[in-house]
């Protein structure tokens, strides 16, 4: 099979910060890894921010101590989760992997108390596991083309607790899996070749970056340390996000243009979706924006020409 090929309003051949590796981890096994990303201090923030939203909700919603629990669209819960969107390590790999017409589907933060260990006694991701093999993907499925999911969406992981000695609840992804048709027996289980399973042991701070279409699973946590993390998903502006649909004023106060585009806002800030003229020419700012309105465009236009110098190529809107 050949190399997807990437949406067409990303440079290549001008990166902001993928090396010729990971661009060819990311098409060919669907994922990289990168090790400190965030600082100590960050990750120390971020765990007392989880932790202080997770107690919150294991008191309101009555929650197990040990219950594994996901908070979705974290972005409202905290401005510091909110400022993850566009943090500037991670913004230059979104935007080398998926342009600048995006905007978030989802943020979650994901909590794990120890298991016991009879959570490992399933095969890692069989239907009957803790936490079965999946790719993320809405109801009734995306598009298929010869059996396979276009490039839709990807996600950044970030992980906040060690997860590098194994079965502390680290993600495993299938490498390769999001260029194949995903098969599965009678019983309804993927039928995987172990070879291809790869366990993310990494430290605090490192992210993982990742094509959404992989299959990935859990090991389970059998540490004495609840595993943390967090993740950010990003799509096309075309497509409907699955956390939101118009974000709350709240949330949305304060932000630069650029957040609020990630928001799924116009960069302007102005509400005119249809075009200025919508009674005889309604254009959809989703499809037809400017660099006003998706501000990221600009902004990935002057990071190249600091890079590289000017380009008369215009390649990234
Ligand atoms: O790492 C996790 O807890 C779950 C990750 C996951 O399934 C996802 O982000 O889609």
């Amino acid at each position: 099979m050949t190399t997807p090929s990437p949406p067409s309003d990303v440079d290549v051949e001008r990166p902001l910060a993928l090396t010729a590796e990971q661009r060819r981890q990311f098409d060919e096994e669907g994922f990289f890894i990168v090790e400190d990303l965030l600082t100590s201090e960050e990750v120390s923030t971020l765990l007392d921010l989880v932790d202080e939203r997770y107690r919150g909700f294991v008191r309101d919603r009555d929650l197990a101590a040990d219950e594994a629990f996901q908070m979705r669209n974290v972005v409202s819960l905290d401005r510091r989760f909110r400022d993850l969107i566009d943090h500037p390590r991670i913004l230059p790999y979104v935007v080398d992997v998926m342009g600048s017409n995006i905007q978030l589907r989802t943020s979650h933060a994901d909590v794990r108390p120890p298991q016991p260990t009879s959570a490992a006694e399933h095969e890692l991701g069989s239907p009957d596991s803790f936490f079965p093999w999946h790719s993320d993907g809405p109801n009734y499925g995306w598009p298929l083309v010869d059996g396979v999911v276009p490039f839709m969406e990807m996600k950044v992981g970030l992980y906040l607790t060690d997860l590098s000695k194994g079965d502390q609840g680290e993600i495993c992804v299938v490498r390769g899996s999001h260029r194949r048709a995903q098969p599965r027996d009678t019983d309804g289980r993927h039928l995987i070749d172990a070879d291809d399973i790869v366990p993310v042991r990494v430290k605090p701070g490192a992210a993982l970056i990742w094509r959404t279409a992989l299959l990935h699973a859990l090991r389970p946590n059998l540490s004495s340390e609840p595993r943390r993390c967090l993740y950010y998903g990003y799509h096309p502006r075309w497509i409907r996000p699955s956390d939101y649909d118009r974000q709350t004023a709240q949330t949305l106060e304060g932000c630069s243009p650029i957040q609020r585009q990630l928001l799924g806002e116009l960069g302007t800030g102005l509400d005119n979706y249809s075009g200025d003229d919508p009674a005889v020419h309604p254009v959809s700012l989703y499809w037809r924006p400017t660099d006003d309105e998706i501000p990221l465009a600009g902004w990935a236009r002057q990071q190249r020409e600091l890079l590289y110098g000017p380009s008369d190529a215009g390649t990234d809107t």
